[in-house]
């Protein structure tokens, strides 16, 4: 336990606004949320922080596709993202984003003196690019003339570019982490990073982009935008209120991290640069850093074009929130890849969460209501059985604690199990249903219903990081407020002679067949609404929305003060439109007089110009060609187009 004004400060990567967060990158969220609420427990005062990276090629690309602007497109990602993080239980205490205006303000002041004290330098960037990664590589990096890190096709591109010196600060860096062996974890991954890259010499990075806008501007060169690393890393000191001018109180508080929780393809950029920045800015580094590793489908990286994402949203609809929760944390072993299937989910949600747990709690309170109208006394009719079950109880709080301690947040949950298993198993040893029969058992079975409420106040405890919603169930259920982690240190503290309540599933058993089928059909739907959105195909009915009419032009006329504005008369057969169009480069007033056109007679009004245009004529072409849409021969002016 710590001292109570302890600081915890703890984060996670900030994901990026480019698609939707799959159960990879939420399982993140769940991860960190467990260790900061574990933190909490045990009396620190915690500062969790998350949020979303949102600048880039790829953003201003899919916004351009969306036929939005990148902030809207952001904005719609970075709500997607936070509502998904709420869905699961997340206790963040603050959610940055990087395009909020604290932020961005701080990153070009962190850019403006880094320039200014020579730690970065103009030069030029020449390399292979790959959008998607947002990552150049030298030709010999590339594998098979692709992409190395996700096998898509690469640009050649030379550009100016802003660097950041980092073989400056490698003595320096690699001193630090031989210092502080703890820094990063797991062990294997920093040797690799250490082998890799930081003593072969480290290169510079380029932290600048001069051939897309959606970035934060360099202060002292606008046609150049802050390139990922320096805007993205730099949201866990400015989320503190760190400027240069203030640093804030959050900041001088909170920092520096206490932990760092990212996953293992982004371990360069923290182990390396993040710590350069910060020595080159003259602040202190981050205590520790976990990668955790990959969430896979079965033995496969999840990916669209596979088709295999799962996503949050879809598995607390299937399963809820707390078995999303359980199972993504008892998914991914420490320092390994994890493994997903919906075959595993269902196996483990009817065996682990419905059998083992949730029968526990069931007969346990239902057996106090049965047999003493819900009021267990501890009557100490100790016998060897139950000396076994407080010695489980016992190593299994201290195993659990240090688990969780050492960020293994599977193995604190297997710890939990064993003694959940332990208990049922305690249950058929003791046999309340023969004690119940005997009037001279009743001292007994209260003892041995009084241990397996304890038992399982204790499992509540232990529970409450993993599955919050699932622990405050129980506390209600058994009726007691005994919560805290120093509360399972000793075992007893459940009150004797209080009244359970009612006993209520915590988890239904799932059918297993009806399960997978309603995953098929929800995937089947999926893929038709996939396919339509791919080839953009409206329906029918989305068709007879729009309408079109044929219909001449009467009259034709400049509008002031434009170069590409014609105000038109259109004679509709039963009546009279004004349009405003832009006709003006293509065609003389002349030209268009009496031609018979297609207009679209159910737009909304638009006011251009002052004139209140009423309608719009179909055209082809773009840039020096555009040709309106002509009916050919006699038709009657108004008819229907079809
Ligand atoms: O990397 N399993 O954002 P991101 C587990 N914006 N974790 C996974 C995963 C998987 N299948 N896929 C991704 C970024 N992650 C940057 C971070 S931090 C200053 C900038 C993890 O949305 C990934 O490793 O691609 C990262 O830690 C987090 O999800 C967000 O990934």
């Amino acid at each position: 336990m710590c001292d109570k004004k302890e600081k915890y400060y703890i984060t996670t990567a900030i994901a990026y606004t480019s698609k939707k967060p799959h159960i990879g990158n939420t399982y993140e969220a769940i991860f960190t949320d467990a260790i900061a609420r574990y933190k909490r427990m045990q009396g620190y005062d915690v500062f969790f922080m998350t949020g979303t990276d949102e600048h880039g090629q790829k953003i201003q690309e899919l916004a351009e596709k969306a036929k939005i602007s990148p902030k809207q497109y952001v904005d719609n990602i970075a709500g997607e993202i936070k509502s998904i993080w709420d869905l699961v239980g997340t206790s963040y205490d603050k959610f940055i984003r990087t395009t909020d205006n604290y932020h961005e303000e701080t990153v070009k002041k962190i850019f403006k003196k880094l320039y200014e004290q020579g730690d970065i330098y103009k030069g030029f960037y020449e390399g292979w690019y790959c959008t998607p990664c947002e990552s150049f590589f030298t030709e010999t990096q590339l594998v098979d003339n692709k992409c190395p890190d996700c096998g898509r096709d690469v640009i050649y591109s030379k550009e100016e570019a802003y660097f950041l010196k980092l073989s400056k600060y490698q003595d320096r860096l690699l001193k630090y982490i031989e210092e502080n062996p703890d820094f990063v974890r797991p062990e294997s991954r920093k040797k690799e990073i250490i082998n890799n890259f930081i003593k072969p010499g480290l290169q510079d990075l380029c932290v600048s982009r001069s051939s897309f806008t959606w970035g934060i501007p360099v202060d002292f060169d606008p046609k150049h935008v802050t390139y990922v690393w320096i805007d993205a890393l730099s949201n866990y000191i400015t989320g503190l209120g760190y400027t240069f001018d203030n640093k804030g109180k959050n900041y001088l508080k909170y920092w520096p991290a206490d932990l760092h929780v990212i996953g293992k393809d982004i371990l360069r950029f923290h182990m390396i640069y993040w710590p350069i920045m910060l020595m080159a800015l003259g602040e202190p580094l981050p205590k520790h850093i976990y990668a955790h590793g990959w969430m896979l489908f079965g033995q496969d990286k999840m990916s669209k074009s596979r088709g295999n994402v799962i996503y949050a949203d879809d598995l607390v609809k299937l399963f809820g929130v707390d078995a999303t929760r359980f199972y993504s944390l008892s998914e991914m072993p420490f320092a390994q890849d994890g493994s997903i299937t919906y075959e595993s989910f269902i196996s483990r949600y009817n065996s682990e969460l419905a059998n083992t747990l949730g029968n526990l709690v069931n007969r346990t309170v239902a057996m106090c209501n049965k047999y003493f109208e819900g009021i267990v006394i501890n009557k100490n009719i100790v016998q060897d059985v139950d000396k076994q079950l407080i010695a489980l109880a016992k190593t299994s709080v201290e195993n659990y604690n240090k688990k969780m301690e050492e960020l293994k947040v599977q193995e604190a949950i297997h710890e939990i199990w064993e003694l959940v298993r332990r208990s049922n198993k305690y249950i058929d040893e003791t046999m309340p249903w023969v004690l119940a029969k005997d009037e001279t058992k009743q001292d007994r079975l209260n003892t041995v219903l009084y241990n397996l409420i304890e038992t399982i106040r204790i499992i509540a405890v232990m529970l409450a990081p993993i599955m919050p919603a699932t622990s405050e169930n129980i506390f209600k259920q058994i009726n007691s407020d005994e919560k805290t982690l120093d509360s399972i240190n000793t075992f007893g503290k459940y009150a004797s002679n209080t009244k359970v309540q009612k006993a209520s599933p915590l988890f239904e058993r799932i059918d297993e067949v009806k399960k997978l089928e309603e995953i098929e059909k929800s995937k089947e739907v999926e893929t038709v609404e996939k396919e339509q959105e791919k080839t953009n195909l409206i329906s029918i009915d989305e068709l007879d929305k729009v309408k079109l009419n044929v219909g001449k032009i009467l009259e034709a006329r400049r509008v002031e003060g434009t170069n590409k504005l014609y105000c038109l008369t259109i004679d509709l057969g039963t009546e009279k439109r004004t349009i405003v169009s832009g006709l003006v480069p293509y065609y003389t007033e002349e030209e268009l007089i009496n031609k018979k056109v297609i207009v679209v007679t159910n737009l909304k009004p638009a006011k251009l110009r002052g004139i209140d245009s009423n309608g719009m004529l179909l055209a082809a072409g773009d840039g020096d060609i555009v040709k309106l849409i002509t009916v050919d021969g006699d038709v009657e002016l108004g008819a229907k187009v079809h």
